[in-house]
């Protein structure tokens, strides 16, 4: 049987939905242990038993990958070859912008664009709603394109494609706040299950389990993933943090130790920045809490 290249469209463990050359979607297992191809990996594979199974042979080199702690604490690939990270958020539930500050750094470092959509927006009423948009304008200011959408009412559905034409794109963000629910709005034959919020923990129910891409009809992939509670950087490595955060770049280049970490250094251009009101206090919050989360994950950060 004749080895033939296809795109990891669903990782279920020990075995993963490969998308063939013609579009269709062929179960595969591996061929040893150390195969580990996640969402949106290119593999080598071959047909077994004809043609409706199928073996991996080899992941073909990342041009990246979305990674995060999984509850043991091991790193977890969600995603490989993103080129586009969609930080998903709404008023309900409780939005945390830290974890928005935390996957655009994420973005950042793996090499990809990245931009902020708000769903919900049909919920008019909802005290969270208007205070949510406001603290979003803070991230248009620094250069994040923020879509706002609705997956009920289908606002911003054309604006949102637009963004993701030409780009693999990854939907993140907490658990509840419409991922699937977006794309089963712009893929309704995809039927893709959606969970019901639970008003006592507002968590979701039907909450997504594995990363899965999907072909948009208006051009580009789109990669659905399991939401999070929480989503600690362990996977950031050896990286300089100041990196993650996009609009300090310009005033770090005034700091006077090469250096810096923008914490208590004098002559520092970023504390100047936010003193200055160029950075956004609450962004400068984040960097310091990210640099402490650092920290105590690798000491001597
Ligand atoms: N009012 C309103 N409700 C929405 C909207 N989008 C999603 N919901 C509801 O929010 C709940 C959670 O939606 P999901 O699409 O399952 O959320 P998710 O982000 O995929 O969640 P996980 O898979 O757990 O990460 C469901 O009850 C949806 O009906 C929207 O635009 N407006
Ligand atoms: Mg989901
Ligand atoms: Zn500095």
């Amino acid at each position: 049987m004749s080895r033939e290249q296809g795109i990891v469209a669903a990782n279920f463990g020990r075995q993963v939905l490969v998308e063939n050359a013609e579009g269709a979607l062929i179960p595969c297992i591996m061929s040893g242990r150390k195969l580990r191809p996640v969402t949106g990996d290119r593999v080598m594979w071959e047909p077994l038993d004809g043609k409706n199974k199928g073996l991996v042979c080899e992941v073909l080199p990342r041009d990246n990958e979305l990674t995060r702690p999984d509850r043991r604490g091991r790193t977890d690939v969600l995603a490989a070859n993103v080129s586009q990270v969609m930080v998903v958020c709404a008023p309900r539930p409780t939005p945390d912008l830290f974890l928005i500050d935390r996957y655009l750094a994420a973005a950042a470092f793996m090499g990809a664009s990245a931009s902020v959509v708000l769903n919900k927006s049909d919920l008019e009423n909802e005290a969270g709603l208007e205070p949510l948009r406001e603290a979003l304008v803070e991230y248009s200011k620094i250069g994040y394109p923020v879509i706002h959408t609705s997956a009920m009412s289908m606002e911003g559905l054309a604006p949102l494609c637009a963004q993701m034409v030409g780009h693999t794109s990854i939907l993140v963000g907490q658990s509840g706040v419409g991922k699937s629910s977006i794309l089963n709005a712009l893929l309704p034959e995809a039927d893709i299950l959606t969970g019901e919020l639970s008003e006592a923990s507002g968590e979701g129910r039907h909450t997504t389990t594995a990363s899965r891409l999907y072909h948009l009809n208006t051009g580009g992939e789109l990669i659905d993933s399991p939401g999070v509670r929480d989503y600690a950087p362990a996977a950031f490595g050896e990286a300089d943090l100041t990196n993650g955060f996009i609009e300090f770049a310009e005033p770090a280049g005034s700091c006077k130790f090469a250096n810096c970490r923008h914490l208590h250094e004098p002559h520092c251009g970023v504390t100047q920045a936010v003193e200055d009101g160029v950075i956004c206090p609450r962004r400068y919050e984040s960097y310091k809490r990210l640099t402490r989360l650092m920290e105590q994950l690798r000491p001597g950060y």
